[in-house]
């Protein structure tokens, strides 16, 4: 078993029974051009998010924990894509326009592909998702179960969105759930804090905070 110290109180997993979800750490997201950007937001700001996401990463499979990644994207002909997250908002691209890394938010282009430093190792799970939480319309669950997963770590992008909807969905499956600060991040500083806060608050009610600086 392993102990890190963390917020509410100290997060206890046995390594073979847990696993990392790196969610959506694609390059729609973190470079320009992409669907974040699209939208407006300030892509530098998750710049930082990508070292100590492959500091995590690494840190996981020296334990022998089993990595999953998730994409955020859509099937070319769209049809796992809801109308209503199609036509929301004003982006400067819709999702399926073509833009500077291929047709924006689409599987298989290069836009919808992991930054190099977070690409997938053979053996790990890579889980493509239409939803904002990687539950929704996919096999995440049947695949932990599988394996006896009863532990899940989580990092990636964005904090408030994907991250912290699939940690509920996750909460809500009875997973034990911490999340690491470092190796998370907002496009939205403020958005991320909170959450973080919404996370541990009232004893861990969605589950646990923790520091990569805390994880020897
Ligand atoms: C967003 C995500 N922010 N991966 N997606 O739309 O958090």
């Amino acid at each position: 078993m392993i102990t890190i110290p963390a917020q509410p109180d100290p997060f206890r997993f046995d390594p073979r029974r847990t696993a990392l979800v790196m969610i959506d750490m694609q390059r729609d997201f973190i470079e320009p051009g992409g669907f974040g950007a699209t939208l407006g937001n300030d892509v530098s700001l998750l710049a930082p998010v990508v070292d100590a996401a492959a500091a995590l990463v690494a840190w996981c499979r020296a334990l022998g924990i089993w990595v999953i990644h998730t994409k955020e994207c859509h099937r070319p002909d769209l049809s796992d894509c809801p109308p209503a997250k199609l036509r929301r908002g004003k982006p400067s691209l819709r999702i399926g326009d073509p833009g500077v890394m291929g047709r924006i938010l689409i599987d298989g282009e290069p836009g919808a592909d992991f930054v190099p430093a977070l690409a997938p190792a053979p053996g790990d799970l890579v889980i493509a998702k239409p939803g904002k939480g990687a539950f929704y319309a996919t096999v995440l669950e049947d695949e932990l179960k599988a394996r006896h997963i009863t532990h899940l770590i989580f990092g990636g992008v964005t904090t408030e969105v994907c991250v912290q909807t699939t940690m509920r969905e996750a909460n809500d499956r009875g997973f034990e759930c911490a999340i690491v600060e470092e190796a998370t991040g907002s496009y939205f500083p403020e958005f991320k804090d909170s959450a973080l806060a919404m996370i541990r608050a009232q004893g861990g009610i969605v589950g646990w905070t923790m520091k990569l600086a805390d994880m020897p």
